[in-house]
């Protein structure tokens, strides 16, 4: 198109010439005036040529611009579009993967109860009812080994089904006789269907609860008994549900009798569960919340 243009500006040009030239033999005015209309027409045609040719190729230049800027657009809309997907994709399969990656660890948490009544610092487990998993029944076997036997009596009794929650303690000076003891063991038939041993309090209420602990025995009482090797509490409102906030590997302090395993946690329940696992004996004394 733009060649064309050129093509045709000439042509008009050099015909303008070719009259310019055939008007040489006249007298000088009309030469002159034939020369000068052959040559403004020649430049007019030239020029608008020229001016069409230009207008066309800078119309050209401007719709290859402008269809390139489209496109680049286009283009950049589309790879921002790809990108963002992708992006997106990517966030949403990071996310995904965490939630899933850590569901056994990051526990999530029921919604908290507006109603829940507040422990002001106090122990609202005191004095409040619980039940638990089977105490050890162990007596002399036949081959003279001891060790669980049904009918046998429990070795180290929860009196009254109280002692858990009735805010006494052991003395610091005394044994694994001290009648302030419960003992749970690993050879317990329930521990053996569940893996661990546990007692569920019930509050009464439902509670904001902040702390959580249980008083366990330590190999300073000597005769097999340790710390758990393990301690997790878990929370409910309705006694069936449960939620476990944590299981906390319990390092055994032998520097006391009685140790202090705490959990601290932002959770309205009304029953409290704590499960203890051991690789013999589990001595326990007080279960507290606030
Ligand atoms: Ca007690």
């Amino acid at each position: 198109m733009k060649k064309l243009a050129i093509l045709l500006a000439l042509a008009l040009a050099f015909s303008a010439c070719l009259l310019a030239l055939s008007a040489c033999g006249d007298d000088g005015e009309t030469s002159s005036a034939a020369s000068s209309e052959a040559s403004s027409e020649a430049s007019s045609a030239a020029s608008s040529a020229a001016s069409s040719a230009a207008s066309s190729a800078a119309s050209s230049a401007a719709s290859s611009e402008a269809s390139s800027a489209a496109s680049s657009e286009a283009s950049s809309a589309a790879s921002s579009a790809t990108s963002s997907e992708a992006s997106s994709e990517a966030s949403s399969a990071t996310s995904s993967e965490t939630s899933s990656g850590t569901s056994s660890e990051a526990v999530s948490m029921p919604e908290k109860n507006p109603n829940a009544l507040a422990t002001n610092g106090e122990n609202v487990a005191l004095g409040k009812s619980y039940e638990k998993s089977q105490l050890f029944q162990q007596a002399k076997k036949d081959d003279g080994s001891w060790g669980w036997v049904d009918e046998a009596p429990i070795s180290y009794p929860d009196t009254d089904d109280k002692e858990l929650t009735d805010g006494l303690h052991p003395s610091e000076t005394g044994d694994y006789t001290d009648a302030a003891w419960i003992g749970f063991h690993k050879d317990c038939p329930d521990y053996k269907t569940n893996s661990y041993s546990y007692f569920t309090v019930d509050l009464g209420e439902v509670y904001a609860l902040s702390k959580l602990t249980v008083y366990v025995g330590t190999t300073k009482l000597t005769g097999g008994i340790s710390a758990p090797a393990t301690v997790e509490f878990l929370v409910s409102e309705d006694g069936e549900n449960f939620t476990s906030l944590d299981a906390i590997s319990v390092k055994n302090d032998a520097t006391t009798v009685e140790q202090k395993v705490e959990q601290t946690c932002d959770v309205t329940a009304q029953y409290v569960q704590v499960r203890m696992t051991s690789s013999a004996w589990m001595f326990v004394s007080e279960f507290e919340a606030s």
